[in-house]
């Protein structure tokens, strides 16, 4: 984070720096000084979900000799949504085999970032954990998906803090569903089906996550939703007035609908941006009745801490119905 804990600065200029930290996380603060996962916060003892493990262990983003980390690669497909050729990276798996088919998923950036705001970030270890889990087994090798996320039709549209400019965030589901999503199924060799299509984004992408998976829940079966940003449900923080994606009582899984194997959203304990807003996002789906994990990951700001600790916990989901299917 900037030093000032104010990371719109004053008035709403950004520069280049401030914008890339809200892409992508990229701004990580480190490990939590001198808090522990089961006494955060004045020796309250944290109680976890089953399963779950606050941060990412060390050992899933360390570099091990001998191994493939592979690199993210840049494509293009043609937005049906957007009138436009679009951009994407991809991570495939080491070893990449077209004959074999892989789970996908698909990982939506912050507001600001592209398709590039993860991969161009190599501090955030993201191939390492990639690799490393599906090395040892504790999830499955799969193709991970980059989009560009801002959806627009006009080339000439920028994103910001206004309810115009997010617009093309929420036209995302748009484009993901009609053209994206096709277009990988038909070009790399990937299983398709609920059980083999993940979805995980980050702030504006955590906030777009939810949406995607609440409005087409038949297609994604393990979902992370990390440092979810507002808007879903109308509200105003410091940064907008948000008119809001669905009422509260909306924001649930339609009645017969399918639910996602794994629904986890978390949140950094000090997110500086998004506060406790994917906290209330909890709260409304706990009292809508939609089956969800929640965790704090203590001390973490919005930052890569949050995001290692969201895609770890996912990848295990993923690995652990992976094993029970064997
Ligand atoms: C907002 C607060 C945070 C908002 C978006 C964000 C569109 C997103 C932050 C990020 O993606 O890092 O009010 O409104």
């Amino acid at each position: 984070m900037n030093d000032s804990n104010d990371p719109i600065g004053s008035g709403n200029e950004m520069n280049r720096e401030e914008i890339s930290m809200f892409a992508s996380g990229k701004a990580s603060s480190g490990e939590a000084e001198g808090k522990t996962a089961a006494f955060a916060q004045g020796g309250t003892a944290v109680v976890l979900p089953d399963g779950i493990e606050e941060r990412c262990p060390e050992a899933c983003m360390t570099t091990s000799e001998g191994v493939d980390y592979g690199e993210f690669t840049h494509g293009t497909y043609f937005s049906k949504t957007c009138g436009m050729e679009r951009g994407y990276s991809i991570l495939l798996p080491s070893g990449y085999d077209g004959e074999k088919h892989y789970p996908v998923l698909y990982l939506l950036h912050g507001i600001f970032g592209d398709e590039y705001s993860f991969s161009g970030d190599p501090g955030n270890k993201l191939k390492e954990i990639f690799v490393n889990m599906a090395e040892d087994g504790s999830t499955r090798e799969m193709i991970v998906v980059c989009p560009n996320m801002f959806a627009a039709t006009d080339p000439d549209q920028k994103p910001g803090f206004d309810a115009q400019a997010c617009i093309p965030y929420d036209n995302f589901i748009n484009d993901l569903v009609n053209d994206l999503m096709p277009y990988i199924e038909s070009h790399y060799a990937v299983l398709t089906g609920r059980k083999n299509t993940y979805l995980a984004g980050f702030s504006m992408g955590g906030r777009e996550t939810i949406y995607i998976t609440l409005m087409r829940p038949e297609l994604f079966g393990y979902v992370c939703s990390i440092s979810a940003a507002p808007g879903i449900v109308p509200t105003k923080d410091k940064f907008m007035e948000h008119p809001g994606q669905m009422t509260e009582s909306e924001m649930r899984f339609a009645k017969d609908a399918v639910e996602p194997e794994a629904f986890i959203l978390c949140c950094g304990s000090s997110d500086s941006v998004v506060g406790t807003y994917p906290e209330s996002y909890h709260e409304i789906f706990t009292r809508n009745g939609a089956a969800h994990i929640w965790y704090e990951i203590s001390g973490a700001d919005h930052d890569n801490d949050a995001i290692r600790s969201g895609l770890y916990n996912l990848l295990k989901n993923i690995g652990a119905d992976k094993a029970k299917d064997e």
